[in-house]
């Protein structure tokens, strides 16, 4: 036998034994999970959570960042490429709607929405695309109840306080949130007239600092703070930027929303800081739900229900342990 021959019937060999698992991997099942900020520990807890429904039922998980319009529809061509057969996206833009189920569809691809739902060209939710998400305005209302009932505790007097609606009212579901915190602490009798609006360019903690920044310089006479928003990010934003003016941890209540790292690493500092709690939410519900139900989807044909909104726990430094216990987080 020539070297030749001996070099061929190797590479032969080779490319045959590897023929088998190849050969299987083009059979898994594989899923998009599309996120508009991986860097938000949200989000990778959504991807961690995903990831063990793609363990447990031996499907692939790919999982892109996609912070813009295009680079959405880049991926889901992507994953047409990759003979994907759905994707869960939680989109930069909700506006983008009408165009990301135009390219699920050009793609075969099904499609559901995780935490921001889809807006057709007249605002409206796209029903017809399966969507979890969480109960906006009661979760907000749960955050203005927290932050009233800690007022009354400290016993600030309620002209003294300024309130820092960090804002984001071109996504629903975060003006849903901040308009249910203002319905609770308007409940609790809080002046309309001390809620500053502190619009966020992004939904990051440093264009929630920058927002509250302004809003804070605009109001030097307020002697209180308390701060709300979409997430954990936008109410860290305000808090920094608090103490960037020297306002003691003693004099402002922030209240987020999420209860993942962000808000685990403030309430892991030796010293409270005006971050006081956070509402828990469910990246367990949100990652592994979602992609189980694509999965089952995929698999057998059972459309995931058209929407789920899912609920949040009160968490604090004293109780983060046992809530996300409680939840299913750890
Ligand atoms: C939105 C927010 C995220 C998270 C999620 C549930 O997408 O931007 O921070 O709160 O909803």
């Amino acid at each position: 036998m020539t070297s030749k021959m001996q070099r061929l019937l190797v590479l032969l060999g080779v490319s045959l034994g590897l023929g088998g698992p190849a050969a299987q991997a083009a059979d898994e099942p594989k899923i998009g999970f599309l996120v508009k900020q991986a860097e938000e520990p949200w989000f990778q807890d959504e991807w961690k959570f995903a990831e063990q429904a793609a363990r447990e039922k031996g499907f692939k998980l790919i999982k892109i960042g996609v912070p813009s319009g295009s680079e959405v529809l880049t991926a889901i061509d992507n994953l047409g490429a990759q003979q994907a057969q759905g994707f869960i996206i939680c989109v930069p833009d909700v506006k983008l709607g009408s165009a990301v189920v135009a390219k699920a569809g050009q793609n075969k691809l099904k499609l559901m929405t995780v935490d921001d739902r889809l807006v057709d060209g007249a605002g409206k939710p796209i029903e017809s695309v399966p969507h979890m998400g969480i109960s906006a305005q009661k979760i907000g209302e749960l955050v203005g109840k927290t932050i009233a009932e800690e007022i009354g505790k400290r016993g600030w007097k309620l002209e003294e306080v300024g309130a820092i609606r960090v804002s984001y009212d071109q996504l629903p579901t975060a003006k849903e949130r901040t308009d249910g915190a203002i319905a609770s602490l308007t409940r609790a009798g809080f002046p309309g007239a001390n809620i500053l609006n502190a619009p966020q360019a992004k939904t990051d903690t440093e264009a929630a600092f920058n927002a509250a920044g302004i809003a804070m310089t605009k109001n030097p006479k307020f002697k209180y703070w308390v701060a709300f928003g979409l997430n954990d990010e936008a109410v860290l934003g305000a808090v920094r930027a608090a103490e960037g003016r020297g306002v003691k941890a003693g004099q402002i209540i922030g209240v987020g929303i999420g209860g993942s790292k962000s808000a685990l690493n403030e309430f892991a500092k030796p010293m409270v800081t005006g971050f006081f709690g956070t509402v828990l939410i469910s990246p367990k519900r949100h990652g592994y739900e979602t992609a189980m139900n694509m999965y089952e989807w995929i698999k057998s044909g059972k459309e995931p229900e058209k929407l789920i909104l899912t609920a949040g726990s009160l968490m604090t430094r004293d109780n983060a342990a046992a809530v996300r216990k409680e939840m299913g987080v750890e």
